[in-house]
């Protein structure tokens, strides 16, 4: 069985979304990114993966699989037929990746990133001046579609999802973009989205108390 690492509304929520999108059956392991141990049996989860960082997809033959981009399309890809990634030939795959180095880079290590890990330091100035140019994208790019790619929902919509909502505790009101705001609450109407939010929320609030 798959077996993912994930930590609670990290950005392994993308791929917690694709797997119950794809209807795939896998074992969750709680990796505390900032511990470094699985909360499961204490272990170092740099033994899982060197990176310590969140998500690692164990596929079925044992190989580890890092970065949401890759961990994303692979579980698209069990499972061509719920149409999560367009195939490989078809020009929109392209376009899947292109949201997908977008997300990672410009939105998750642009400006989450830095905002969660390093948010005394006083080297926040940039990334905060510059998301609203960043988010502009996807806003114009959402304000006469219901989907990032194509017209159904892809694993592109799961990780801009995640990055969506976990702006607000980062301090970005997504309000002002109101394309934004209407493309995420379209998102939280899926029931494997709303089913990933919940079960994490409950586990992250194990972690504040
Ligand atoms: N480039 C990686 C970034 C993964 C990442 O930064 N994950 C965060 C959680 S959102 C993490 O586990 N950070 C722990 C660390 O950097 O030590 C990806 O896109 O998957």
């Amino acid at each position: 069985m798959l077996q993912l690492y994930f930590f609670p509304m990290a950005c392994s929520l993308s791929s917690r979304i694709a797997l119950l999108e794809a209807g795939l059956d896998a074992q969750y392991h709680f990796a505390h990114i900032w511990t470094k141990k699985v909360v499961d049996d204490g272990s170092d989860f740099r033994g899982v993966s060197p990176k310590g960082a969140v998500p690692v997809l164990v596929l079925e033959n044992g190989e580890r699989l890092t970065e949401c981009a890759a961990v994303l399309q692979y579980i698209a890809d069990l499972k061509p037929e719920m149409g999560l990634a367009p195939a490989f030939g078809d020009p929109d795959r392209y376009r899947l990746q292109e949201w997908l180095s977008f997300i990672a880079a410009e939105i998750h290590k642009g400006f989450l990133y830095p905002t969660f890990w390093y948010r005394d330091d006083g080297s926040l100035a940039k990334p905060r001046a510059r998301i609203a140019q960043t988010l502009s994208v996807p806003a114009e790019h959402v304000a006469d579609r219901e989907f990032l790619v194509g017209d159904r929902f892809t694993v592109a919509d799961a990780h801009l999802a995640w990055a969506l909502l976990l702006l607000r505790p980062a301090g970005v009101d997504i309000a002002q973009w109101p394309s934004l705001s209407a493309y995420l609450e379209r998102m939280q109407t899926r029931p494997a989205v709303r089913e990933a939010i919940a079960t994490e929320m409950a586990l992250r609030k194990t972690l504040a108390a």
